[in-house]
C-alpha cells in the first residue's frame, strides 16, 4: 500500500509504536522552535533536565511575542531568552527579525524533517512539507534534550484542490472555507494535507496561510508536498539545497477525502467571536469598519503587503479607519522597503508597525469600544484584542486594503475601477541572517542572566489517593486558552507563574482565582467542568501550569483540544470526560466533588471512574483517556518529576 506525505514523514521518524490512526506513536524531532511567550518556561524546564546541550539537530528561539517592552518584564526575559541559548546551544532569533513561523519558513525550514514547536501555528512549516507540530513548552523542551514526542497516529484527511483562485479570492479564502466545513471542534487526531492539480497553482506563502490557519481548526497539523513551486521558493531563499521531492504515493490511503475547486470560491471573513463563523464577505457589505490590521503569522508575507500597497495606491486611508500594517520578517520588511512598497503604504496613511506579533496577541493596538476591526490575523475570539466589546472580522489582505480606503467592509464587485494586483513570486528574497546569534561552541563558560521576573518553573506533588473539592468553575462550550489565561496586557508574567496564576479565567470569572487559592489553602482541590472542546486556540502551558499552582486537580469536560489536554497530563491535572454529555447537567459551580480512588483507577489502567457529587447526592460517571505512559506522568505529578527521575 502506498503512503500519503504525513506517513511518509512520520514513517521515517517513528521511533515507538504503529502508524494506526489512534494508536500512541512517538517520533523523533529534528528542528524546535520556542517564542518568548513560551519559550522562557520551556528553557526554565529544560534546565531543570540538567543537561549540557540541546541534543536535537537545530532549537531556535524566537523573540516575536513579548516586544512590547512597558516595564522591565519583557526586556528581563529576553536577556534571559539570549543567553541561555548560548549556554545550550541554541540558535537566537534577535527581537526584531521577524514571528517565529514567517521566518522559520523562510530561513530554517527543511521539507522532510519534523518541528515542534512551543505554539500552536508551528504548522506554517508544513506550506514547505514539514511535518510541524505545535505543543507545550515542556515537550518541546524534551525534544530539545533528544527525547521523542507522543502523538497519536493521526487520521489523515486529504482536501483535494482543483481549479485556480479568481482575483480577489485568496489562500486566506481557502482555509476560511475549510473552517466553514470542518469547524474548530471534532478534528482532534486529524491532519489536513493537501493534494490535486490545485496545488500547483498557488505558491509557499500561499499555503503558509493555509496550512498555518488549519490550527484553528484543532488539528495534529497540516501538510503540503514539496514540489517545483516549493524549491523555487527554497531557490529564492538561497537554500534550495535544502529541497527534496516528497508526493502522495498514487495509491496512498486517507479517512476520507473533501474537495475544493478554487475557482468557485468567493472573498470570506470569519466573523465574531470564533474563526469558524464564516460568511461572504458580500454579506457584510457597507458595514463601518473602525480600524484594519494587516500581519500576523497568517498573512504578513511579502505578497500579502504587495497587494495592499497596490491596492491603496494613489489612495488614502478613509478618516474614521486607523490602518496598520505589520511585516511578517525582517526580510519583508527589509524588501518593501526596497521596492516602493512601504513608501505607498505610508503615503496612504498607514501606521508601520514592527515585525513582530503585536495586535494579533492583544498586547497592542486595541479597538475602541464596540469597533468593528478588519484583521488578516488567525483567531478572533472575544476580548483577545484587549477590547472585550469589539467585533473582530478574519479578512484576506486585499479585503483588508478595500475596507481600509472605503471606510467600510467591500466586495470587490462593488468597486470595478479597482483592479486586482498580480502579484509575481521574487526571484530572490532579500536574505541577511544577522539577526539570528549562533551558540559558541563550547557553552559551559556562558553565564545565564536571570532578571527578577524569571521564576522558577514550579513543581507539583504526586497526584493523591482520593480527589476531594469544589467544582470552582462551570464554563461552557469553546473555550479557548485565551479565556483560561489571557495573553494581552497579561502577557508580561509569563516567566512569574504565582503573578500570572491570578489571571486565570480573568475574562469569564474574575473571581476564580482567589476563590480557588482559597480553596487549594484549605486543602481543597479544585475541579473545572467544561462543555465541548475546552482548551481551543493557542499551545499556552500556563493555562495549565497557572490553573495547577492554584490547586486544580481535575478538568472534567465533554471533549479537550489536543495541545491542552498533553499539557494538563503534563502538569499532573487529570483530564476527565463525561460518559454521557447530558451529565455536565449534573455539576453546578460550587457543588462539592469526590474521586474516591483516582489513583488506583489510574495505576490499574481502569478507563473508567466514578465522580460523586456530594452536593446532589448523585454519581456520574466518567471516562479516562490516558495512555499508559500519560498515566505514569499524572501519577507522579506531571512530566517533569517523571524527567527529572
Ligand atoms: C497565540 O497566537 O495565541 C500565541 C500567543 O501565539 C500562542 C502562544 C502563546 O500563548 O504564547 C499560540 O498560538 O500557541
Ligand atoms: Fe504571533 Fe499571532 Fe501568530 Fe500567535 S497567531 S504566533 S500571536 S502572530
Amino acid at each position: 500500500m502506498g503512503l500519503n506525505v504525513t506517513e511518509k514523514i512520520l514513517q521515517e521518524h517513528l521511533v515507538a509504536g504503529r502508524l494506526r490512526p489512534g494508536e500512541e506513536i512517538a517520533i523523533r524531532i529534528d528542528q524546535t522552535l520556542t517564542q518568548d511567550a513560551t519559550g522562557t518556561m520551556a528553557f526554565l524546564q529544560f534546565e531543570a533536565m540538567g543537561l549540557d546541550r540541546v541534543r536535537n539537530e537545530l532549537a531556535v528561539s524566537y523573540v516575536d511575542h513579548n516586544t512590547i517592552q512597558a516595564g522591565f518584564e519583557n526586556a528581563d526575559d529576553h536577556l534571559y531568552l539570549q543567553s541561555v541559548a548560548a549556554r545550550y546551544g541554541v540558535l537566537f532569533s534577535r527581537p526584531g527579525n521577524g514571528i517565529c513561523h514567517q521566518v522559520h519558513l523562510e530561513r530554517l525550514g527543511v521539507p522532510g524533517k519534523t518541528l515542534l514547536g512551543a505554539d500552536s501555528h508551528t504548522p506554517t512549516a508544513g506550506g514547505i512539507g514539514m511535518l510541524a507540530i505545535g505543543a507545550g513548552g515542556l515537550d518541546v523542551a524534551v525534544a530539545m534534550a533528544g527525547g521523542p514526542f507522543y502523538l497519536t497516529a493521526p487520521q489523515v484527511i486529504r482536501i483535494w484542490l482543483t481549479g485556480r483562485l479568481r482575483p480577489w479570492v485568496t489562500a486566506k479564502d481557502v482555509i476560511l472555507k475549510v473552517l466553514e466545513r470542518f469547524t474548530t471542534k471534532g478534528n482532534v487526531g486529524c491532519v489536513f494535507e493537501y493534494d490535486g492539480p490545485g496545488v500547483a497553482t498557488l505558491d509557499v506563502p500561499e499555503r503558509a496561510t493555509i496550512a498555518n490557519m488549519g490550527a484553528e481548526c484543532g488539528v495534529t497539523t497540516s501538510i503540503f508536498p514539496s514540489d517545483e513551486r516549493t524549491r523555487a521558493f527554497l531557490h529564492a531563499q538561497g537554500r534550495e539545497e535544502v529541497w527534496r521531492e516528497i508526493r502522495a504515493d498514487s495509491d496512498a490511503e486517507y479517512v476520507r477525502t473533501e474537495a475544493i475547486d478554487l475557482s468557485t470560491l468567493e472573498p470570506l471573513a470569519a466573523a465574531p467571536h470564533s474563526p469558524d463563523r464564516v460568511v461572504p464577505v458580500a454579506s457584510l457589505s457597507g458595514l463601518p469598519v473602525q480600524q484594519v490590521l494587516v500581519g500576523s503569522c497568517t498573512n504578513s508575507s511579502y505578497r500579502d503587503l504587495r497587494v495592499v500597497a497596490e491596492i491603496l495606491r494613489g489612495r488614502k486611508v478613509h478618516p474614521s479607519v486607523s490602518l496598520g500594517v505589520a511585516p511578517g520578517s525582517r526580510q519583508v520588511l527589509a524588501m518593501i522597503a526596497a521596492d516602493g512598497t512601504l513608501r505607498e503604504l505610508v503615503e496612504a496613511g498607514a501606521r508601520i508597525l514592527e515585525s513582530a506579533c503585536g495586535f494579533c496577541i492583544g498586547n497592542s493596538l486595541s479597538p475602541p469600544t464596540e469597533a468593528v476591526s478588519l484583521r488578516t490575523i488567525n483567531r478572533n475570539f472575544e476580548g483577545r484584542s484587549g477590547t472585550p466589546s469589539a467585533r473582530i472580522y478574519l479578512v484576506s489582505p486585499p479585503i483588508a486594503a478595500l475596507a481600509a480606503f472605503r471606510g467600510c467592509v467591500t466586495d470587490p464587485s462593488e468597486v470595478p475601477d479597482v483592479a486586482y494586483p498580480e502579484v509575481r513570486e521574487p526571484e530572490r528574497f532579500f536574505v541577511d541572517d544577522s539577526m539570528f546569534i549562533r551558540p559558541p561552541e563550547e557553552g559551559a563558560g556562558v553565564a545565564v542572566i536571570r532578571g527578577p521576573n524569571i521564576g522558577e518553573p514550579p513543581v507539583n506533588a504526586p497526584l493523591p489517593m482520593t480527589l476531594s473539592g469544589v467544582a470552582t468553575i462551570k464554563v461552557g462550550d469553546k473555550v479557548t486558552t485565551d479565556h483560561i489565561m489571557p495573553a494581552g496586557a497579561r502577557l508580561k508574567y509569563r516567566s512569574n507563574i504565582p503573578a500570572y496564576a491570578q489571571y486565570v479565567f480573568e475574562p469569564l470569572d474574575p473571581g476564580f482565582a482567589k476563590r480557588a487559592a482559597a480553596y487549594r489553602d484549605r486543602h481543597q482541590h479544585n475541579f473545572i467542568i467544561a462543555g465541548e472542546s475546552y482548551g481551543q486556540g493557542s499551545s499556552r502551558e500556563h493555562a495549565a501550569i497557572c490553573p495547577m499552582y492554584l490547586g486544580v486537580k481535575g478538568v472534567i469536560a465533554k471533549s479537550i483540544e489536543r495541545i491542552h489536554a498533553a499539557n494538563l497530563v503534563n502538569f499532573g491535572i487529570v483530564p476527565l470526560y463525561f460518559q454521557d454529555p447530558k451529565d455536565y447537567g449534573r455539576i453546578e459551580a460550587g457543588d462539592h466533588l469526590r474521586i474516591e480512588d483516582i489513583r488506583e483507577v489510574l495505576e490499574r489502567g481502569r478507563a473508567k471512574v466514578r465522580l460523586a457529587n456530594d452536593t446532589r447526592g448523585e454519581e456520574i460517571p466518567l471516562r479516562v483517556e490516558l495512555t499508559e505512559r500519560q498515566r505514569r506522568i499524572v501519577l507522579s505529578g506531571g512530566l517533569l518529576n517523571t524527567v527529572r527521575r
